[in-house]
């Protein structure tokens, strides 16, 4: 009888330490694959964790599309069924408007001007802003400023975008930037290799590293240096879980997501170079000096639309708009 005692309050003892074990670990979606932008933040921000915690905090990234795509991973969060995303701001749109105004075309003009005001007080009113719909708001890392790529031809001027079928991210602003630009804009989840492949588009838009990374330039002849929209991973924690983790636990995840965020932005800009000489040396032809006051005189009217009519997206994006001029 004794002994039988003894083995439940065994068992149960194991079982308790399991489920503390299996609490403690953090799911974290990611939706590209590894060596992208998102999965450097991720693979960063575990090392650190796991490491600051003394193994108290396991991370577990799911990548490569294993549990969905942008939008799924952020309903996900939202259900606590994942506990942080590495997510680019574009997909953000449909949940929370007001990260449109990151997405803004021609917005920033460098990137130590995105430092300054997304780790300012206008970066922190977006982050807080994410917990009206069950996110808590970290950081941002980058994909960085997105270039169009396609491959029927040469684009210099904003008249050069009409009629091309482009791939867009899940995000209404996307898509009106390029309906105003004269394209055919489709919005996708991403990944889309094969439709590039398969020529459903002519191109698409995004940072230097993807095309770099999921090698587009097997299947994309050319490139324009447009940055028209400075792209950052906006690094969240369901809020639902966020609010059972004690003050200090927040604070030490808060930090790695942060110190995460820095090392990756830098890594990023610091590749960038090197990046253009081996697009171009794969044979990608590259306009590097677009004319971009046609592109943006084609845009200009986008913050008088309805996507920028609620009032706090509004004075947002004009105090936005002021602080970067
Ligand atoms: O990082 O969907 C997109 O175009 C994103 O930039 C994608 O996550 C690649």
């Amino acid at each position: 009888m004794k002994k039988t005692f003894f083995i439940l309050l065994v068992l149960l003892s194991f079982s308790a330490v399991q489920i503390a074990l299996a609490s403690n670990t953090i799911k974290l979606g990611v939706v590209t694959k590894p060596g992208s932008a998102q999965n450097i933040v991720a693979e960063k921000f575990k090392e650190l964790l796991e490491q600051n915690s003394n193994g108290a905090y396991k991370v577990k990234i799911f990548h490569s599309k294993s549990i969905g795509n942008e939008t799924e991973i952020l309903q996900q969060i939202q259900m606590n069924t994942i506990q942080i995303g590495v997510v680019t701001g574009g997909p953000y749109d449909t949940f929370a408007p007001i990260v449109r105004v990151i997405n803004y075309p021609f917005l920033f003009k460098d990137a130590s001007q995105v430092d300054a005001i997304l780790d300012g007080p206008l970066g922190q009113e977006i982050l807080d802003d994410l917990e009206n719909v069950g996110f808590k708001g970290l950081s941002f890392s980058e994909n960085g400023f997105r270039n169009l790529t396609n491959n029927k031809h040469a684009v210099k001027t904003a008249a050069d975008v009409s009629g091309l079928k482009l791939r867009v991210m899940s995000s209404v602003l996307h898509k009106s930037i390029w309906k105003s630009l004269g394209a055919n804009p489709t919005p996708m989840p991403w990944p889309i290799y094969t439709e590039l492949e398969q020529g459903v588009i002519d191109g698409q838009e995004n940072p230097l590293w993807v095309m770099e990374v999921y090698k587009f330039y097997e299947i994309q002849k050319y490139m324009t240096l447009t940055r028209h929209v400075y792209s950052p991973h906006i690094n969240v924690a369901s809020l639902q879980w966020w609010k059972t983790l004690k003050t200090a636990d927040q604070e030490m995840i808060r930090k790695a997501m942060i110190e995460a965020s820095v090392f990756q932005r830098k890594d990023n800009r610091d590749k960038n170079g090197a990046r253009l000489d081996f697009l171009r040396e794969k044979g990608m032809l590259i306009e590097e000096n677009p004319d971009l006051a046609s592109f943006r005189a084609k845009v200009a009217g986008l913050k008088d639309m309805d996507l920028y009519k609620d009032p706090k997206v509004n004075t947002l994006l004009l105090k936005m708009i002021e602080a970067t001029k």
